[in-house]
């Protein structure tokens, strides 16, 4: 009973106000959350639960806000030309032979090559994997990390990409630094169906499955002020956030593949140009265009599609509802 005032008095600090956890089961929750035993399960003090206050979840951020996050403004990390809206750190288990890929649709070769580093150099990244992998017998060998800098920072809806991942793998979200919504939707609906108010040094485990049936995000913090007990309001400022997602792939590259994938992504990107050059001069071939295709850009084809495909399905949903409440 000590224990449960405890961890009830944690929590309400926290300011997990909707919800109230003993033991990783939740003995109090609002509406919005009921659904989170759908998606996965949430450990609100994973991190001072496993080290035993050997670390601080203060510590930590305060160690992975030292390090140096990839250039969001370098063509390499953009998306599609565009830069995006957060900050990121990759870790790997191994960086020559048996290189894990994660084909995220923002992903390019360069950024192995620029930006990867060993989980070894990082004791403290390590020392978590061993912990997920010991407690959720699982091989993680793949994690980010996300600077969400402010309020402003956000990554939108989406399904983590399942090609490059083992099929039965959780995922695993640690959170550090300012508290903020992990928010869940089922695919092709709108409405936010679970919302997770993810506490410093807390970790959330989505089901492998569970990620293809349902999309999540960061929303901006403006998007979050009216619906979320993330405890930020217009007044006060959103603080930095970092995430690390620890993830078992099972795409696995070695280094010289890696390096041929760039060479091939250069030359298709030339193609590219040419090609658009003579469409506008009307020289365009079709058939040509479709043997000079490479395999670096077949598979950032498949990733946009996934994307696009998932923003047509949303679209035919809402225009179905749309349909449906004109008939009422
Ligand atoms: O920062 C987070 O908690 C979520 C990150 C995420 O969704 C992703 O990297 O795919």
């Amino acid at each position: 009973m000590v224990t449960t005032l405890q961890q009830l008095n944690t929590n309400l600090h926290n300011n997990q106000v909707n919800s109230i956890y003993y033991q990783n089961k939740i003995l109090f929750m609002s509406s919005i959350q009921m659904q989170q035993y759908l998606v996965g399960d949430y450990y609100p003090n994973w991190i001072q639960e496993t080290f035993h206050g050997t670390v601080t979840p203060a510590k930590l951020m305060k160690m992975l806000a030292s390090y140096d996050f990839a250039d969001r403004s370098a063509a390499h990390m953009k998306y599609r030309g565009h830069e995006i809206h957060r900050s990121k750190i990759f870790w790997v288990d191994n960086l020559e032979e048996k290189v894990p890929i994660y084909t995220f649709p923002a992903f390019q070769y360069q950024q192995v090559k620029k930006e990867y580093q060993l989980i070894s150099t990082s004791e403290w990244v390590e020392k978590i994997q061993e912990a997920l992998d010991g407690q959720f017998g699982v091989a993680t060998n793949h994690v980010i990390g996300t600077l969400y800098q402010d309020g402003k920072d956000s990554i939108g809806w989406h399904n983590d990409k399942p090609k490059t991942l083992d099929s039965i793998a959780p995922i695993f979200f640690l959170s550090f630094g300012q508290q903020r919504p992990l928010l869940f939707r089922k695919n092709g609906m709108e409405q936010v169906c679970c919302e997770i108010s993810m506490a410093p040094g807390s970790l959330f485990v989505l089901d492998a499955s569970k990620n293809q049936q349902y999309q999540h995000c960061i929303a901006a913090e403006s998007d979050t002020n009216n619906n979320s007990n993330s405890n930020n309001n217009n007044n006060s400022r959103c603080k930095p956030r970092i995430s690390l997602i620890y993830r078992q792939v099972k795409n696995i590259l070695t280094m010289q593949e890696i390096e041929k994938k760039i060479v091939a992504g250069a030359r298709g990107k030339k193609n590219n140009k040419k090609r658009k050059a003579e469409k506008i001069a009307g020289e365009y071939d079709d058939e040509h265009d479709n043997r000079i295709e490479n395999e670096t850009h077949q598979e950032t084809r498949e990733e946009d599609e996934d994307a696009e495909e998932t923003v047509k399905a949303e679209k035919k949903q809402a225009k179905k509802r749309k349909a449906k409440k004109a008939a009422n």
